[in-house]
């Protein structure tokens, strides 16, 4: 399968990992967008959030249990952070693999289009 994210969790891409189980990994994003970026992603191969089956709601929910304790790791649960999910192309997806976006380190601006 031709996806970079799926080449990330072979192994056959390096990336800066800071959490991996069975099911789950996250990484520092390449392109930071804040001084804390990491993408926390599945295993498994699900393109975008409309591909998430009700056979997928403990790995989603899983996902932001994983992302709560990053957030406490990278020193950032008390002064806060953002968690984004971008789906499809005007929703700015540009990795066809379901990942969440944790961002913090910095006052963050207010959300818009
Ligand atoms: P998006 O939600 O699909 O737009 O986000 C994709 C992110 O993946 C984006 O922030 C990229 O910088 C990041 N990324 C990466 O960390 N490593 C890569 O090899 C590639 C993209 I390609």
């Amino acid at each position: 399968m031709d996806c970079i994210f799926c080449k990330i969790i072979e192994g056959s891409i390096p990336s800066k990992k800071v959490f991996e189980n069975e099911r789950i990994i996250a990484f520092h994003d390449i392109q930071p967008a804040a001084p804390v970026h990491i993408l926390i992603i599945p295993k498994k191969h699900i393109p975008t959030m409309n591909d998430v089956a009700a056979e997928d709601d403990a790995l989603v929910a899983e996902i932001f249990t994983v992302a709560r304790q990053i957030a406490k790791e990278q020193g950032i649960d008390e002064t806060g952070y953002r968690l984004v999910n971008n789906c499809n192309s005007e929703g700015g997806q540009v990795v066809y693999h379901l990942h969440i976006h944790l961002l913090g380190g910095k006052k963050l601006s207010t959300l818009v289009g």
